[in-house]
Formats: C-alpha cells, sequence, structure tokens
C-alpha cells in the first residue's frame, strides 16, 4: 500500500499545513454532495475521485516521473492538451478553487485581484497541492492581464512557459496562434526529450475529441425536464476532466451518461418537472468552487447548464481528426482552439451567440451571470450580454463574488428572490 505522507514529503510539500486543507474537504463535500438526493450511481467514481483528490491521481503522476516521463501544469482551455500527451507527458489542471490558498496568493499578489489567480499562485507557494509539486513545466498564456503578470511571479518559483494568445480572431490572428503552437510543440519536445510524430498526435486528438464527445452526451442529458443529473454533479465531472486519466476518464463519464439516459427513459429526475431551469454563464470554477451552483440548487432550482470554461467553452467543437500531416494537424488544432469564446476576446459577439443557442437547447428560465471578483474581461462584457438577453425578454442577474463564504447568506437572498421571479 503506498504511504501517502512519504509520497507528499518527498514532492517538498508542507505537510501540517496540507493536512489543515484536506480536514476541511470531506465535511464540505458530505453537505455539498452526499447529502444530494436520488444522485446517479455512477458518481461514485467522481466521489471517490475527490476521496482520494491528493492519492491515486498523483501515485499515478509520481510513477511516470520515475519512469522518466514528465508532467504539465495547465491553467487555461485553450493550451493544446493534445501536443503534451503526444510528446508523451500528462497535463493536469492547476486552476487554485479554494480560498485556502488565498492567502499565501496575496503574499506576492495585490488582493484586489481575481481569487483563481491568487489560489493558484498560492497554491504553488504553500506547498500543499501535490499537483503543482509533480509539474516538471507550468504552461502560462496571455489571456487576462493578472494572469498574465502572475505568470512572472510564478516563475520565480517553478519554471514557467507562456504561450501568447491572440486577443482578436482576424485570419493574421489565427495564423500567429498557429505559430505559437508550432513554438508550444518544440518547447514541449525540448522538455521530454520525445518527437511529435502526426502518428502519435492523430491518437491524442481523436482521444481528446473523445472525451469532449463523453462530455457533450452527459450534457445533452441535462436538456431533459426532469432534469437526470444535478447540475452540481455535471460541474463536478467537467472540474474532475482536467485532471484525470483521459481513457478512465471517458469510460467513466461515458457510463454516468448512459445512466443519466435511462433516467430520461424511465422519467426519473433529481429535481421536481418544472423545477426552474438556470444558465451559469462566466468565469470558470475550478474544483472545489461550487459555491453558486451549491446556492442554486439548495433554492430548489437546477443548473442545467454552464457557458463557462468549466462548461461548454471546455468541449464544444471537436479537432478536424482528418489532417495526416504535422502541418495539417497544427493548422487544425489552432482552428479548433480559436473558436473558445474568452472574454479576453475584442469583440466576442461568439459567446452571446452561444449562450443564446443554450438558452433555447437547454430550455431555460434564467441566465446567472458569473463573475469572479475582479474579472475585469467578464465584468465589462456584462453589459452586452445583459442588454442582448433583456431584449429577447430572458431574465438575467449578475453575482460578483470571490471563493469566501462571507457574502453566502447576502448571495442565497439575491438568488430565492430571482427565482421566485421566474416562478
Ligand atoms: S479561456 S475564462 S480558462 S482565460 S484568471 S480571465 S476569471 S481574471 S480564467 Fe480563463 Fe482561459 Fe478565458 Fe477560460 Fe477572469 Fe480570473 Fe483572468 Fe480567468
Amino acid at each position: 500500500m503506498t504511504d501517502y505522507r512519504k509520497l507528499w514529503s518527498d514532492l517538498g510539500m508542507d505537510l501540517e499545513k496540507h493536512d489543515r486543507l484536506t480536514s476541511a474537504l470531506p465535511l464540505i463535500y458530505e453537505e455539498v454532495y452526499l447529502q444530494q438526493p436520488g444522485r446517479p450511481q455512477a458518481m461514485e467514481y467522481f466521489d471517490l475521485v475527490v476521496a482520494e483528490i491528493h492519492s491515486l491521481r498523483i501515485a499515478e503522476l509520481v510513477e511516470h516521473r520515475r519512469r522518466g516521463g514528465k508532467v504539465c501544469g495547465v491553467f487555461c482551455v485553450f493550451v493544446p492538451v493534445e501536443i503534451i500527451r503526444a510528446a508523451g507527458a500528462i497535463a493536469v489542471g492547476l486552476c487554485g478553487g479554494s480560498q485556502f490558498w488565498v492567502p499565501d496568493g496575496e503574499r506576492v499578489l495585490p488582493r484586489n485581484l481575481c481569487p483563481l489567480i491568487k489560489a493558484s499562485v498560492g497554491a504553488r507557494l504553500s506547498g500543499t497541492c501535490p499537483y503543482f509539486q509533480s509539474c516538471d513545466l507550468l504552461i502560462g498564456e496571455t489571456t487576462c492581464d493578472g494572469k498574465k503578470k502572475a505568470w512572472e511571479v510564478l516563475g520565480e518559483y517553478a519554471p514557467v512557459y507562456v504561450m501568447d494568445l491572440p486577443q482578436m480572431k482576424r485570419p493574421r490572428d489565427l495564423a500567429a496562434w498557429r505559430g505559437e503552437i508550432e513554438l508550444f510543440l518544440a518547447r514541449i519536445e525540448e522538455l521530454t526529450g520525445c518527437r511529435v510524430t502526426p502518428g502519435r498526435l492523430a491518437e491524442e486528438i481523436r482521444l481528446q475529441n473523445r472525451l469532449r464527445q463523453a462530455l457533450e452526451r452527459l450534457y445533452q442529458t441535462r436538456k431533459a425536464d426532469p432534469v437526470p443529473i444535478s447540475g452540481k454533479d455535471a460541474l463536478l465531472v467537467t472540474q474532475v476532466s482536467f485532471y484525470d486519466d483521459p481513457r478512465r476518464f471517458i469510460d467513466k463519464t461515458e457510463a454516468l451518461a448512459a445512466e443519466a439516459e435511462a433516467r430520461i427513459a424511465s422519467g426519473q429526475g433529481v429535481f421536481p418537472s418544472g423545477a426552474p431551469r438556470i444558465l451559469v454563464t462566466g468565469t470558470p470554477m475550478a474544483i472545489p468552487n461550487w459555491k453558486l451552483h451549491h446556492i442554486i440548487e439548495t433554492a430548489g432550482a437546477a443548473v442545467v447548464c454552464e457557458e463557462t470554461c468549466t462548461g461548454t467553452r471546455f468541449f464544444e467543437h471537436q479537432v478536424d481528426e482528418t489532417g495526416r500531416t504535422l502541418e495539417e494537424q497544427l493548422q487544425a488544432l489552432a482552428e479548433r482552439y480559436l473558436k473558445i469564446n474568452c472574454s479576453c476576446f475584442t469583440p466576442n459577439p461568439g459567446r452571446l451567440e452561444d449562450i443564446f443557442r443554450l438558452v433555447e437547447a437547454y430550455r431555460v428560465d434564467g441566465v446567472i451571470y458569473y463573475n469572479l471578483q475582479f474579472c475585469h474581461g467578464y465584468a465589462v462584457e456584462y453589459y452586452a450580454v445583459e442588454k442582448a438577453l433583456k431584449a429577447r425578454g430572458i431574465p438575467v442577474m449578475k453575482v460578483e463574488t470571490d471563493y469566501s463564504e462571507e457574502d453566502t447568506g447576502q448571495l442565497r437572498t439575491r438568488v430565492e428572490a430571482f427565482l421566485e421571479m421566474l416562478r
């Protein structure tokens, strides 16, 4: 049996502090997840992943590195993980979603900065995240200003490589992004000492497409009324996708989707038919950030879709699999990734189109716009989203919050009033 304390200590972690971090999780998980009535049985796997969040997968990463493999940490859905894996490395998502890490982040970053950035940097500085400790290279990207500058600070603690993401979507931006992906490939080959061949890249493109399709299949079931799976559970599945083994994740997600489909056939749901249906749109929710979903769903509404990077922005659009040469494959990757409609782009009309499409497809009654505090891109873009939704008579409310629990009571009151209005 693996001695995890030894494994963590070998990774250079602060064990005492780590104990404090992990001791709170079971209680929170019990309240937020395990007390939900009528959950699909296939969620057991995802419960296990959370229960063993710092052990089972970490042991796999350690073993991979022991055999000479590399691990890369990523913070954004724009990073083409297919390339990392085609070079024999493992990609893990590192975005911090816990308030526990924020004070450590504030040691080196301004307080009035997005909590996702502070928590991510804090996770590294505190020595309490075994995923960070297992990484050979961190991959940043030039999305928002906060992240862009945080990489410079993080670079003092770990090797960081930054991808330059264009901020517009003209043909010349696509060409620049394609060039950036080529540079990225060269850096990953240098790190791993492995050449990326068209054969290996084709395999990883197909695998990541299958992972996207598994999530898409699960999301399709959320269009039903009554909805067969809670928004909290669906969010957890997407969060887990960022660091789980992709093949295992696909199997488990397909099993969950099959169970959800069977539930639809027998009319079984986790909320009564007719419960208000909510689309959450905005900034990502990194694990264990379940705050807004928990508030909405304990107030009697169902979150049926997330237009976020821990939702549809992560899995929509496939990479074209017909490319046979590296040239063609890199072009296909560049085109697919540039379809993501993050607010860091200007203009960003595709996001509005996505929101309308999802509102219709998921039969949404109201939209809750989730904005992490100090995320200016999404905060400013609210103007256009609100205007467009109101013009179509779709109720919308904006929630601006961080990872702390201080405003939970106030948020609950606002969400309840919004739901009352929908009813
Ligand atoms: S593609 S949303 S994952 S950048 S860190 S932008 S919340 S202030 S995470 Fe993102 Fe990629 Fe865009 Fe998606 Fe705002 Fe915070 Fe910046 Fe953030």
